[in-house]
């Protein structure tokens, strides 16, 4: 049975660390908003007073009986079945502390344009936002893009991962987390890059996997766009040097 992906139609948002695992690893799966009906399955799911479990919010996954809500968890569940995932329990357990790290670091990076509030205007705050956006430019994003390099130079030498010897889900978040970014923060990137190489050279590497290679390529991919989690707005980029 196909696994059943529940996201906004429209952006890539959180949904795409999910989507990015499901198609390395070849998966039968259906994109649910973005079919006929979908939206209102979704929405369906989200508000049901019956069922044990609703999930809070999306992106959510449905296998059979099982709903599993949440980024990380989702990851964490499909991560053995989709060969994503270190054998070890301790492999599996530091991949999901790294994608809980990146979960932390994607509601940081929303907060930099919604800084008080989901349910306000970008206009609204955007007084706020620019403050938040020096924070992150010069405190945030290196202390986590930092972290995230000096993980990855504690695992030898050869090709890039993030845990193991082996591609798990953990490195195609990184992927996308450093596309996001790029699109989001185009100059501070340009200028800050060379800090991280093996996070840049993990992303290439990732780029090239030929199931991500043809699924960038595919209309299934879905632009970054100013509705989503990575939202360009020049104001909030600027070269720090
Ligand atoms: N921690 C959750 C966050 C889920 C989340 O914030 N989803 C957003 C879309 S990207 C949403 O629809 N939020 C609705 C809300 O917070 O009211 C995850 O990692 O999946």
């Amino acid at each position: 049975m196909a696994y059943e992906l529940f996201y906004w139609d429209g952006i890539p948002g959180r949904g795409e660390f999910v989507r990015l695992a499901l198609e390395q690893a070849g998966a039968d799966y259906i994109d649910v908003a973005r079919t006929d009906g979908g939206m209102g399955r979704m929405m369906a799911m989200m508000k049901n007073k019956t069922a044990r479990f609703a999930p809070f919010a999306p992106p959510f996954l449905k296998d059979g009986d099982v709903v599993v809500s949440h980024v990380a968890n989702i990851l964490l569940y499909l991560g053995g079945r989709l060969g994503l995932a270190p054998k070890d329990e301790a492999g599996r357990f530091e991949a999901n502390g790294l994608q809980l790290t990146i979960t932390d670091f994607v509601g940081e990076i929303h907060d930099v344009h919604h800084p008080l509030g989901v349910s306000l205007y970008y206009h609204e705050q955007k007084d706020e936002a620019l403050r938040r956006a020096e924070n992150f430019r010069d405190e945030r994003l290196p202390k986590y893009l930092g972290y995230f390099e000096k993980h990855l130079s504690k695992n030898g030498e050869g090709q890039i991962q993030a845990v193991g010897d082996a591609l798990t889900y953990v490195d195609l978040s990184l992927f996308q987390l450093l596309e996001g970014l790029r699109y989001a923060f185009p100059k501070v990137m340009q200028a800050t890059e060379p800090d991280y190489p093996l996070l840049v050279a993990l992303n290439a590497q990732v780029r090239e996997l030929p199931r991500i290679k043809a699924y960038l390529a595919s209309k299934r991919r879905l632009a970054f766009n100013e509705e989503g989690i990575f939202r360009h707005y020049p104001e909030l980029d600027r070269s720090s040097g």
